[in-house]
C-alpha cells in the first residue's frame, strides 16, 4: 500500500479502517493474497497448448462470440413460470456481468407472442389519430431526423414479483434479472409527433407493436414529448430481433412493458385506452381490493450480484469484493449502503463508473471476511432523496396481493463456506 495515498491528518490505521468500511480499494489491495502455489504450479511452469500451435486467423469469426470457457454465461428461464415459451420471459445473468452495460446477447427477453422477425424493407411506422397529418415512416425516413444516444435501463415491472411474499428463487439472475442497460441510438419521439402535428385535444399516445400480440400501451403526451426515443440501435449495432428489430420505443425510467418492440403504430388520442396490459396486467391489486392505476415510474432498487446464490465466495476468508447494481427511474444513484449483518450496521459502498440518470450504477464494497456467516443486503438512495424500502415496508403499504413493482431490499445468506442462499430479513 502506498503511503502517499493517505490523506493528510489521517493515520494509516484510520485510513485502513475507513477504507475497509467505505469499500476503499487502495488500502484493501495490500491484504489480497494470491491463490496459486508459489512453486511447482504447472500453469505457470509448463508451456500450455495455446502456446504450442498457431491459432485461428482473422476472419475465422467474422461476427465474434464469447470464449467457449464462458458458455455458462447465458440467459435462463424458469420452466414452471409460464405455460409456453412464446409468452414468457428469460433473465439476464447479472451475477456473471460487471460494469453497467448489458451485452446485447444477454439482455433478458419478454415476449407476449414470440419474436417477430420483421423485414426492415417492409417496416413501416404509422402516426394517426388526433394529428393534423397522419404519417407513415420507413426506416430511411426515421434516420433523417436528428439522432441521439442515451444509456437507459429497462426493467420489467414484474421483476422480483415472485419474491413479493417471501424468498423464492435462488439467484439474482432469477430474482432481479428482468433488467438490462443499453446505449440506444434513435430519434426523439417529439420530432415525429411535431412533424405529424398533434392537435390540441391530443393528450395521450397509444403505442402498438407489430408482433402477433399487437401489444399496446397508453402513454401520456407529456412523457412522449419529453424524453421518449424511437430507437434502432443498441450498444452500437442494430437492435436484436429479441429486443424489437428494427425499431422499438424507449420510455426512460418507466416500466418495461411500455417500451413497445417492433413498433408499428402511434395513435394520438384524448384519453387513455385502458387496454389489457395497463388494467388486468401491470396493475397492483391492493389489500382492500382496489388497484393502483398507472404505476409507470420504476422506483429506486439495488441488488448484490456477487456474491449471490449462483456466484458463491470460493476463495475462503480474507479480502473479499462485494459488487452490485442500483438504479432509479427518477434520476441517478448517488449512494448505496451495504450491510453484512442483515441491517444492523450499514456502510457506504463505493460507486464506480458513469452515473447517468435512469441507467444502472455499479457499486463495490471491499472488506476482510473473517469467515463468519453473513446476511448481505444493499440499499439504494436516489437523487430525489428516496431510499429503497424493506419488503415489509412495501407490504405494509401495498398488502400481499401485489406482483409488480417490488423494489424491496433483497437478502443473501452466505454461510461460513461462502455458499449463498436467498432468504428474507425484513
Ligand atoms: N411488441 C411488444 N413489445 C413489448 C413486449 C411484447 O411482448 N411485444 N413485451 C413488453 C414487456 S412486458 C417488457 S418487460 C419489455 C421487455 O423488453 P426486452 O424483451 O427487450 O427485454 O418489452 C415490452 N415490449
Ligand atoms: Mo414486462
Amino acid at each position: 500500500m502506498k503511503d502517499q495515498s493517505v490523506r493528510p491528518g489521517t493515520t494509516r490505521r484510520d485510513f485502513l479502517r475507513t477504507s475497509l468500511l467505505a469499500g476503499g480499494a487502495a488500502a484493501a489491495s495490500a491484504s489480497v493474497s494470491t491463490s496459486a502455489q508459489a512453486a511447482g504450479d504447472p500453469a505457470i511452469l509448463e508451456v500450455q497448448p495455446w502456446a504450442q500451435a498457431l491459432g485461428d486467423g482473422v476472419d475465422a469469426r467474422p461476427y465474434g462470440f464469447p470464449s467457449p470457457f464462458e458458455e455458462q454465461v447465458k440467459r435462463r428461464n424458469v420452466d414452471w413460470l409460464t405455460a409456453d415459451p412464446v409468452s414468457s420471459v428469460n433473465f439476464t445473468p447479472l451475477h456473471d456481468l460487471d460494469g453497467i452495460i448489458t451485452p446485447n446477447g444477454l439482455c433478458f427477453e419478454r415476449h407476449h407472442a414470440g419474436i417477430a422477425e420483421v423485414d426492415p424493407a417492409q417496416y413501416r411506422l404509422m402516426i394517426n389519430g388526433l394529428v393534423e397529418k397522419p404519417l407513415i415512416f420507413t426506416i430511411e425516413d426515421l434516420k433523417r431526423f436528428p439522432r441521439e444516444n442515451h444509456l437507459y435501463f429497462l426493467e420489467c415491472a414484474a421483476n422480483s414479483g415472485m419474491e413479493w411474499r417471501g424468498a423464492q428463487l435462488n439467484g439474482c439472475q432469477f430474482t432481479h434479472g428482468m433488467v438490462h442497460n443499453v446505449m440506444y441510438t434513435g430519434v426523439k419521439l417529439r420530432h415525429l409527433l411535431e412533424r405529424a402535428g398533434v392537435k390540441t385535444k391530443g393528450k395521450w399516445l397509444l403505442a402498438e407493436g407489430a408482433d402477433a400480440s399487437a401489444m399496446t400501451r397508453s402513454i401520456p403526451m407529456e412523457k412522449a414529448l419529453d424524453d421518449c426515443l424511437v430507437a434502432f440501435k443498441m450498444n452500437g449495432e442494430a437492435l436484436r430481433p429479441e429486443q424489437g428489430y428494427p425499431v422499438r420505443l424507449v420510455v426512460p425510467g418507466w416500466e418495461g412493458n411500455m417500451w413497445v418492440k417492433w413498433l408499428r403504430r402511434l395513435e394520438v388520442g384524448d384519453q387513455p385506452w385502458h387496454h389489457r396490459e395497463e388494467t388486468s396486467k401491470y396493475t397492483d391489486l391492493l389489500a382492500d381490493g382496489r388497484a393502483r392505476r398507472f404505476t409507470w415510474v420504476m422506483d429506486a432498487k439495488s441488488i448484490i450480484t456477487n456474491p449471490s446464490p449462483q456466484a458463491p465466495i470460493t476463495h475462503g476468508r480474507g479480502h473479499t469484493v462485494i459488487s452490485g447494481l442500483a438504479w432509479s427511474g427518477r434520476g441517478t444513484i448517488p449512494r448505496v449502503d451495504v450491510t453484512l449483518d442483515g441491517g444492523k450496521n450499514w456502510y457506504p459502498a463505493r460507486m464506480d463508473g458513469p452515473s447517468l440518470p435512469m441507467s444502472l450504477h455499479r457499486f463495490y464494497f471491499d472488506f476482510d471476511w473473517d469467515g463468519r456467516a453473513l446476511l448481505l443486503q444493499s440499499r439504494a438512495h436516489d437523487s430525489t432523496g428516496y431510499v429503497q424500502p424493506t419488503k415489509d415496508e412495501l407490504r405494509m403499504v401495498r398488502g400481499e396481493n401485489s406482483i409488480y413493482h417490488n423494489n424491496g431490499i433483497q437478502t443473501w445468506y452466505v454461510n461460513n463456506k461462502g455458499v449463498a442462499e436467498n432468504v428474507e430479513v425484513s
